[in-house]
């Protein structure tokens, strides 16, 4: 484990005014250029407990990560938990592999690990997630990420995931979710609405981004998870955190 702290942002997050005016047409979320730019302070904003979870991916990791074995960050993004990895591991001759299909996420990420200091090696790849092998795995890592994966994927993801892991290994899956109880969803959605208000977005923007992720993200319940984790083989799974609609479910090998 580095004695140094998780380097600066290379480049400062712009704030988040991407649904700020009003769009004639708002198109299917993707991440591009734009919401590079704003990554950071976007995500901040729009998923509770976010700060909360990225630090405790790397407590699990210094926990579970094994000598000589890989670490997956599936859907890295800029690298949050990748880096919460790198500092926190304490097993000798790990390695962490960063996994995202946007190229101006990778490149902005890899930005992020040239400034970095930490001792574990990080390998960044710009694919499909579908198309990278998993393999000597101790962890894994979906940090809202396989939300934004046709359903019709998913098993197929989390068989190829629990296939590449070690016995004893873990994935850390964090999702948007949604609830069986039609009132308690609702409830969940309002206090998710006011959360966001609550952080400077304006009732246009929440309108305008929900428009946006409908049909991109498509959120599940949490037995719906439980169970895709038990049929592909999981010894236990359940929810280590959850604020609202969003969760983090831990999966044993
Ligand atoms: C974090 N985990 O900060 N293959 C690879 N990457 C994908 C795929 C795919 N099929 N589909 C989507 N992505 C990060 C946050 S963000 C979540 C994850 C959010 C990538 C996509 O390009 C994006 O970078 C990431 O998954 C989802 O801990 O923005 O709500």
């Amino acid at each position: 484990m580095s004695d140094q702290p998780p380097a600066k942002p290379v480049h400062a997050s712009d704030s988040d005014n991407i649904y700020a005016n009003p769009l004639g047409h708002v198109a299917g979320f993707s991440f591009d250029q734009n919401v590079v730019n704003v990554f950071p302070d976007m995500i901040k904003r729009s998923v509770p407990g976010y700060a909360t979870i990225i630090t405790m991916i790397g407590t699990l990791a210094e926990q579970y990560a094994t000598s000589g074995s890989r670490c997956y960050d599936l859907g890295c993004s800029l690298g949050a938990a990748s880096l919460a990895m790198r500092h926190r591991i304490q097993a000798a001759d790990c390695q962490i592999i960063g996994v995202d299909n946007s190229q101006a996420m990778i490149e902005r990420c890899q930005d992020v690990f040239d400034a970095d200091c930490g001792e574990v090696p990080v390998t960044l790849i710009c694919d499909d997630l579908e198309n990278v092998k998993i393999e000597n795995a101790s962890v894994v890592v979906l940090n809202f990420t396989l939300q934004f994966i046709n359903p019709d994927r998913r098993d197929r993801i989390l068989q190829r995931i629990y296939d590449g892991l070690n016995p004893g290994g873990v994935l850390i899956l964090s999702e948007k979710v949604v609830f069986q109880d039609q009132q308690h969803d609702q409830l969940m959605i309002d206090l998710y609405h006011n959360f966001k208000r609550a952080n400077g977005y304006s009732d246009l923007e929440i309108a305008q981004k929900r428009t946006a992720l409908e049909n991109v993200l498509i959120p599940e319940t949490l037995d719906t998870h439980r169970q895709r984790m038990k049929k592909v083989g999981f010894l236990s799974c359940d929810v280590w955190f959850q604020c609202f609609n969003f969760a983090s479910m831990i999966a044993i090998k």
